[in-house]
């Protein structure tokens, strides 16, 4: 089987995918592209194999994905026999988990927009992406407070789903977008539970000491 990941170390979009790839031990190339400054993404071979002129882009046995929540379902349907990342065998839980993947777009549009401005400069309405940002952050912490009534430490049950490997990469940069951590116990919990899960992957910009810190303070 070959899978060969169109890749940029800092996009969060292609993190998701290496991480998913790393934690199910799936072997795959990367092929570098120049996102900045050379915006090869928009270079006329890559707009090839993807229109929208993104990353990331998977070419998997021939077959090419340009949506990252596409790549996830793809490989964990193909690589995970206990179907406990993609529970195809629990309709309610996999239900929510497509629910909790529209939810990473909407942390991309907001917190990735914000990521994109600070690091590169685009160009975003800075107010509105915040105020998303915002609502989302207190979204997912109001959620993981639900499921730690039920005794639940992941977003859609007992283990992790491809749900909070979507959710996780944009809410653990929300610092280089400007917004901190501090008022989210329960997502500096979730985040330090992703991190401790065996095989994590860690990106660029990914900060350990932050939620570390918070960790520590939160026992004393
Ligand atoms: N719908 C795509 C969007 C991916 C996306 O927005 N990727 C960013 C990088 S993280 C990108 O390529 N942006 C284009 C640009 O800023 O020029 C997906 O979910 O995979």
């Amino acid at each position: 089987m070959s899978i060969t990941l169109y890749n940029y170390v800092l996009s969060g979009n292609c993190y998701k995918v290496r991480l998913l790839a790393n934690l199910l031990n799936i072997k795959y190339e990367t092929v570098a592209i120049d996102f900045h400054p050379g915006k090869e993404h928009q270079s006329e071979p890559l707009l090839k194999l993807n229109p929208a002129g993104t990353l990331p882009i998977l070419v998997a046995n021939g077959q090419v994905f340009t949506e990252t929540q596409a790549m996830l379902v793809w490989l964990a349907q193909q690589h995970d026999p206990s179907c406990s990342w993609w529970p195809i065998n629990n309709a309610n839980q996999l239900a929510a988990v497509v629910q909790w993947l529209g939810f990473s777009s909407r942390l991309s549009a907001t917190i990735g927009e914000l990521r994109l401005h600070s690091m590169l400069n685009n160009t975003i309405n800075i107010d509105s992406a915040q105020h998303g940002a915002k609502i989302c952050l207190r979204e997912l912490e109001s959620h993981l407070t639900e499921q730690r009534i039920i005794g639940q430490q992941w977003l859609t049950g007992d283990q992790p789903t491809i749900a909070d490997v979507a959710c996780f990469p944009y809410t653990a940069l929300s610092p280089d977008a400007g917004i901190e951590h501090d008022e989210y116990p329960l997502i500096r919990g979730w985040l330090h539970a992703l991190r401790s899960l065996d095989n994590f992957l860690t990106m660029p910009g990914i900060h350990e000491l932050h939620e570390l810190g918070s960790t520590i303070r939160d026992k004393t």
